[in-house]
């Protein structure tokens, strides 16, 4: 594929959302090209062609796609084997679970910029009751469902990810009373795809951010 025709992918390198849409781009072994922006000092090109502003977006010639999920499901179907399953019923499960992961996204995010000790352990609560949904849904052999990778996994591989550098960083495991989730992220975190989904340094840019906030965890760190 020549450079002109390999989608290019404009993302933030802290961004879980393009994150999904890069675990499965390396995943399916797609030729891409990768533009970081500054969320914070958007440039004009890209406000010009974002609806919501927001990354990640996807530049295919002269055409724009946008919203993760939905990224990834053209991803999916225009190259290879498919990751989401044939029937409706199930497929339709499948993105239910991939809209599910986005709220996780959002409440580990909440987690990071809390201040105040009482806003962190609600977040944490209602974390913990979603977290125990994917428990039950979730199956005990290192993916989403069954023995292979699906787009479930892509989406939820970055929180996933955080969550054991949240761990790492302060003691606190979010995940460490569902046994089947752990086995996930461990899993998860053993994939090549995955792991090479975000920028080197990207541990210290992610601590970085949450201390720049000083919420709880840094406390919570010391
Ligand atoms: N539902 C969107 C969420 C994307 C999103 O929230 N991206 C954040 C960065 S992680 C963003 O671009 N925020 C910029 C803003 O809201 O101004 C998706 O799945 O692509």
């Amino acid at each position: 594929m020549s450079k002109i025709d390999q989608p290019i992918l404009v993302s933030f390198k802290l961004c879980p959302f393009v994150q999904r849409s890069v675990i499965t781009l390396l995943h399916k072994k797609i030729d891409y090209t990768i533009e970081y922006i500054d969320l914070a000092k958007k440039p004009e090109w890209f406000l010009k062609i974002s609806p919501l502003g927001k990354v990640p977006l996807m530049r295919v010639g002269e055409e724009v796609l946008f919203e993760s999920a939905v990224i990834n499901e053209y991803l999916d179907e225009t190259n290879g084997a498919p990751l989401l399953p044939q029937d409706p019923l199930l497929k339709a499960q499948y993105r239910a679970w991939i809209e599910f992961s986005s709220s996780l996204n959002n409440a580990q995010h909440q987690l990071t910029q809390a201040r105040r000790e009482q806003t962190f352990r609600q977040i944490q609560a209602d974390l913990a009751k979603k977290l125990a949904h994917l428990e039950h849904q979730v199956g005990d052999q290192g993916f989403f469902a069954g023995d292979s990778f699906s787009l479930v996994d892509s989406a939820f591989a970055p929180f996933l990810m955080r969550s054991q550098m949240l761990a790492d960083e302060t003691g606190e495991d979010s995940l460490e009373d569902f046994k089947k989730l752990c086995k996930w992220r461990d899993n998860m975190l053993s994939l090549d795809e995955v792991n090479k989904s975000v920028v080197d340094d990207f541990t210290e840019l992610y601590i970085e951010s949450f201390y720049e906030r000083d919420g709880y965890l840094v406390a919570l760190s010391q």
